[in-house]
């Protein structure tokens, strides 16, 4: 009886180093397994119109992509108020007009605020812009003095000077590179941005943020299929847009969900669940993102909830090293996305992410997108780094590592100039 628990707890101690847990980077280790048709339904009918597409098989999808994966709301909350803290007509040497605009939530004796920082071109009277979060604060993507510093908890960050989990002065600017505001704005866009941890902060603490505010009594985390920390961020992008809705010098018919990472993640997910987003753009998402989670390449399902146990709902915990079980596979996620335009971005030297998963969800989505009669990524064969497809699945992979680049912004403008504007 006493040998067994021992030889269980050496079979556990292997399997970490062996089997599971190893990063697969060797594309002659990916496993076969079955492409799942976005037009066949669960209990296989095929789907032959948009009207089907849109009545039976894209809903059973989104269901399926919130209870298991990234949790669903449980209930709705709106904007309480908006308050303009600062304006300028003349930010940026007199390029745009900048305003920050904070946005107010109330519940159950509660409050969450968070500020969106904009900027738009001076000379447009209603503007398309673009909307991301940002990691670091909205001070991070600008030397511009007047952005107001976040008080929200913040990561650590020695580089960017950021102790005690406060953002500073000293942070002011460390993020421009990521961030072509020039470049939007001299391309007649706006530019609109978030503070991510304002929505919710990044951890396993479901006392904060969002969540808190749409508990029932005595509750204390999410219920299995209830949102995790992708679903609040997206949702802040969702409010986000009601609120466009509301300024005059926003177009908010064209309003492009932006974001990079864990927030190109979030990205997808918001033009997912809100068909209010004119378009999309997925920057190094990888796991949880646009990369197929049945490729097993790089981060898989089972790393990323272990390290981040808060980003997607409980339930999608059952799919860790068990992937053959999903019925699903991410490029049924960008095919909610359809028939918008949709942009999906990695870098090469980003394995991690997996940059053939990534290109080979969206040549797989591109199937729905053909229902509507629009071009895709029509083949299969990945593109050299730095020779984009554009149509309306857009796809490059860049030379680079895992970052946000001028490259990168250049041609989402590209795109957007020929497929959202
Ligand atoms: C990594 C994580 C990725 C990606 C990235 C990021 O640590 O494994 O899924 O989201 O963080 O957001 O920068």
């Amino acid at each position: 009886m006493k040998l067994l628990p021992y030889s269980l707890s050496i079979f556990f101690f292997l399997s970490m180093f062996i089997g599971s847990s190893q990063t697969n980077y060797e594309e002659s280790k990916v496993p076969s397994f079955e492409v799942l048709d976005p037009l066949l339904t669960f209990s296989g009918y095929t789907i032959n119109s948009v009207k089907k597409w849109e009545k039976v098989r894209r809903p059973e999808l989104l269901r399926f992509f919130e209870n298991d994966i990234y949790g669903k709301l449980p209930k709705k909350l709106k904007i309480n108020s908006y308050a303009i803290l600062e304006e300028d007509n003349n930010a940026l040497n007199g390029k745009a007009k900048r305003k920050q605009v904070e946005l107010t939530f109330k519940k159950k004796g509660k409050t969450l605020s968070y500020t969106i920082l904009l900027y738009l071109p001076k000379n447009k009277v209603k503007a398309p812009i673009f909307l991301g979060y940002n990691f670091y604060g909205n001070h991070t993507i600008t030397e511009d003095k007047a952005v107001i510093i976040s008080s929200a908890w913040a990561n650590n960050n020695e580089s960017f000077g950021i102790e005690n989990n406060t953002l500073t002065e000293a942070s002011r600017g460390k993020r421009t590179h990521r961030w072509a505001v020039e470049k939007i704005l001299d391309a007649g866009y706006g530019l609109a941005t978030i503070y991510y941890g304002e929505v919710d902060p990044d951890k396993n603490d479901f006392s904060d943020g969002i969540h808190p505010l749409l508990y029932q009594h005595g509750q204390n985390q999410p219920k299995p299929a209830e949102w995790g920390s992708i679903a609040a961020w997206s949702w802040g992008m969702v409010r986000a847009l009601d609120y466009f809705e509301k300024d005059a010098d926003i177009d908010a018919s064209k309003v492009i969900a932006f974001g990079h990472s864990r927030l190109g993640k979030t990205s997808l997910w918001a033009g997912a669940t809100d068909e209010r987003f004119a378009g999309v753009i997925s920057n190094n998402s990888g796991c949880g993102g646009a990369a197929l989670s049945k490729r097993k390449f790089g981060e898989t399902i089972a790393v990323i909830n272990d390290r981040f146990p808060h980003w997607f709902c409980d339930n999608f915990n059952q799919y860790g090293d068990n992937e053959e079980a999903l019925p699903v596979d991410q490029h049924q996620l960008l095919a909610l996305i359809a028939p918008r335009p949709l942009y999906v971005a990695s870098a090469e030297e980003d394995q991690w992410a997996d940059p053939r998963g990534e290109f080979l969800s969206s040549h797989y989505a591109t199937q729905v997108y053909h229902l509507y009669g629009k071009k895709g990524i029509e083949t299969k064969e990945m593109p050299m780094p730095n020779e984009p497809i554009h149509n309306t699945v857009s796809y490059h992979i860049r030379t680079g590592k895992h970052d946000v680049t001028d490259y990168d912004w250049e041609n989402y403008i590209k795109w957007a100039n020929a497929f959202v504007k």
